[in-house]
């Protein structure tokens, strides 16, 4: 993309030194491709015979999945590949392991459903010849964009790894991650957090406070009547911990836990930001085939059942984001910012116009 990240990321080893100086924890590395070097992963996990593994090896952006057909292939061959791998590794290895995966709250789609969004799966009364009957059934998956796509499909593997080789399985449908810092991160410059900005992979949130801080028009899609589900990156590895403490027992079904903690819409993130910043608002045309205005309201029962207190919107937390968005705002390179990558033709031509 001709782009890196804001905060400047030091290499792997020199991520590893300093969390061992900050912690005297170690972490080993190995370098090897999820969804290809088959072998060598059985390996690892016969070698290392891990209580849990945290499946992050994905494409994460929804925009660049869809930036062209070369990008959609890439990213199915990459993020399908990795967990179907990662399935038959475990099977393979032999050991009782826990994956907590992180899925995405995109899965449900963003249609205003008129219900509260369950905890992936939802109970429907089908009618028979023989009378209604109940029946427990996956959400069903609305993805928007092949990266999301992506996700509903990892969550047919992992229902039938779990009913066929009953491996242990927690899906974790994260919101959107907002915030910079957690309190590792906090504790040596050098662990500091990607910080993506630019229109591909940055995310909407962080991108309005990151934009607040270099003067440039917080850019709305369309109206802005988009809600969506959002979580403060602390809260994002207290999920993970929490989820990590509270594993399925073996031949329970999938575990699916909403990982997010409030919904907003995207024009209220604007003006939050304008009223605290100053900056303007543009509303620009949407480069995404996705709904002008919706309503969504979610559960997150299991978190809180679990103990998570959730972290909310504050206007501390959103100036420690814009304080680190000025502090390496010479790092931006303001031609990366407008989101340029159109969900098909038509949404294409909308920009094209505009530009
Ligand atoms: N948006 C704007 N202006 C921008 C950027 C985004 O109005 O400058 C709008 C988008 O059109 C969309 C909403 O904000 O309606 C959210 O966009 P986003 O880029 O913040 O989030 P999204 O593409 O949905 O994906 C992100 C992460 C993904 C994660 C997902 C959680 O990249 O890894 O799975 O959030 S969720 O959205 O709940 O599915």
């Amino acid at each position: 993309l001709g782009v890196q990240s804001l905060t400047p990321i030091t290499s792997i080893h020199d991520r590893i030194k300093a969390w061992h100086e900050v912690s005297g924890h170690t972490i080993a590395f190995e370098n090897l491709t999820i969804g290809k070097d088959f072998e060598r992963l059985v390996s690892l996990l016969r070698d290392w015979k891990p209580d849990s593994i945290v499946h992050f090896a994905e494409q994460r952006a929804a925009p660049y999945s869809m930036k062209s057909a070369r990008h959609k292939i890439y990213t199915v061959d990459n993020n399908l590949n990795a967990t179907s791998h990662l399935l038959a590794a475990m099977v393979e290895s032999g050991h009782d392991i826990h994956l907590a995966h992180l899925g995405t709250m995109g899965v449900y789609g963003y249609t205003t459903a008129g219900l509260k969004i369950p905890e992936g799966y939802l109970t429907v009364t089908v009618d028979t010849d023989f009378g209604p009957t109940e029946q427990e059934i996956l959400f069903p998956p609305n993805p928007g964009s092949i990266y999301h796509m992506t996700k509903t499909q990892d969550a047919l593997l992992f229902q039938f790894y779990a009913k066929n080789d009953h491996l242990r399985i927690t899906d974790l449908h994260q919101g959107i991650v907002w915030g910079a810092q957690t309190e590792q991160t906090k504790l040596d410059e050098r662990l500091v957090n990607r910080f993506d900005y630019d229109g591909d992979y940055g995310t909407v949130l962080n991108r309005f406070l990151m934009q607040a801080a270099v003067g440039y028009p917080l850019t709305v899609h369309g109206s802005g009547g988009q809600t969506r589900a959002f979580i403060h990156i602390q809260d994002t590895v207290r999920c993970v911990e929490l989820a990590l403490d509270s594993p399925p027992q073996k031949g329970e079904r999938v575990k699916i836990l909403n990982q997010m903690t409030e919904s907003h819409r995207v024009r209220d993130l604007a003006q939050m930001v304008a009223g605290m910043t100053g900056v303007d608002i543009a509303n620009l045309p949407n480069p995404r085939q996705e709904a002008d205005e919706n309503e969504l309201v979610v559960t997150n029962d299991g978190f809180r059942a679990l103990g998570l207190n959730p972290i909310t919107l504050e206007s501390g937390l959103m100036n420690e984001v814009t304080g680190i968005a000025r502090r390496y705002a010479d790092r931006c390179d303001l031609t990366k910012i407008p989101c340029v990558s159109a969900w098909n033709n038509s949404r294409a031509q909308a920009l094209h116009h505009q530009s």
